[in-house]
């Protein structure tokens, strides 16, 4: 299998199939070419950054109430920053890049960032088909964000592939004092559908790495594995590398 170059920077509001997505095509024998012994892969093309190539490519779209924080999320995942300030509700669709490295191969997520106001839902709607994953945002400040989340999950299961992997997360763990949904009601939701959570901190960064490495794992396995390989248990991992923040006020 070659590998693929990423293209760069910032999506836009563009159709985001400008780069191939070999996601459907990769096999393990297909690999093997790249791999050495060590299991790690070697650029075909080494005088151009490794970060930028990818072997995988897999499209996450973050969905959830208006101010969530889904941009924010993203933006400290791709650049490591928060954006504090006025908050700039996202316009239809926009997408961001990000090669990760997982057990070696390189794993490209094409990361959506919808707009949450109700006015785009049409717009939204036409983008669930082609996700591979979903994360599924609400504000721990904000109870209606948190009981809109059986909404979303019933427009998830009109709009989504059956097999979209799928996790929730209660954003702005940080903020303690204006929390209005406890953790575990957050766990009891995600329970209730058998669905993977956290709690995230778009400004402290709690978790953010975790969720999509997560993911990524989960889709990299899905489309990798080999016949004899044990299955990657998204649950189990996010249950063991999660951490908490241990407050819990209501
Ligand atoms: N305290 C705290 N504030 C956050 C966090 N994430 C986002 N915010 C704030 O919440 C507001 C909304 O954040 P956005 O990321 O723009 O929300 P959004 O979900 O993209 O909203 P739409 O684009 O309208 O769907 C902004 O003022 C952010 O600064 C967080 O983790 N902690
Ligand atoms: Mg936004």
């Amino acid at each position: 299998m070659s590998r693929k170059k990423a293209s760069k920077g910032k999506g836009g509001s563009a159709s985001p199939s400008t780069t191939k997505d070999n996601s459907n095509k990769s096999s393990k024998s297909g690999l093997v070419a790249g791999v050495q012994a060590n299991g790690v892969v070697h650029p075909s093309r080494p005088s151009v950054s490794s970060s930028e190539f990818y072997d995988v490519a897999f499209k996450v779209m973050l969905v959830g109430d208006s101010g969530v924080g889904k941009t924010c999320l993203l933006v400290r995942f791709k650049d490591g920053a928060f954006l504090a300030g006025s908050f700039i509700s996202t316009v239809g669709i926009d997408f961001r890049n990000k090669v990760l490295d997982i057990d070696g191969v390189k794993v490209k997520l094409q990361i959506w960032d919808t707009a949450g106001q109700e006015r785009f839902r049409s717009v939204t709607h036409a983008y669930y088909r082609d996700a591979h994953a979903l994360l599924l945002l609400y504000d721990v400040t904000n109870k209606a964000s948190f009981d809109n989340i059986r909404a979303w999950l019933t427009e998830i299961h009109e709009y989504a592939r059956q097999d979209v992997v799928l996790m929730i997360l209660g954003n702005k763990a940080d903020a303690s004092h204006d929390r209005t949904v406890r953790r575990e009601e957050g766990e009891r939701l995600a329970k209730e559908f058998g669905v993977p959570f956290m709690e995230t901190s778009a400004r402290s960064g709690l978790n953010v790495d975790l969720a999509f490495t997560a993911i990524a794992k989960e889709l990299k396995h899905r489309s990798m594995k080999g016949v004899d390989e044990p299955k990657f248990k998204l649950h189990e991992y996010v249950n063991k590398e999660m951490k908490t923040t241990g407050c819990c006020r209501t």
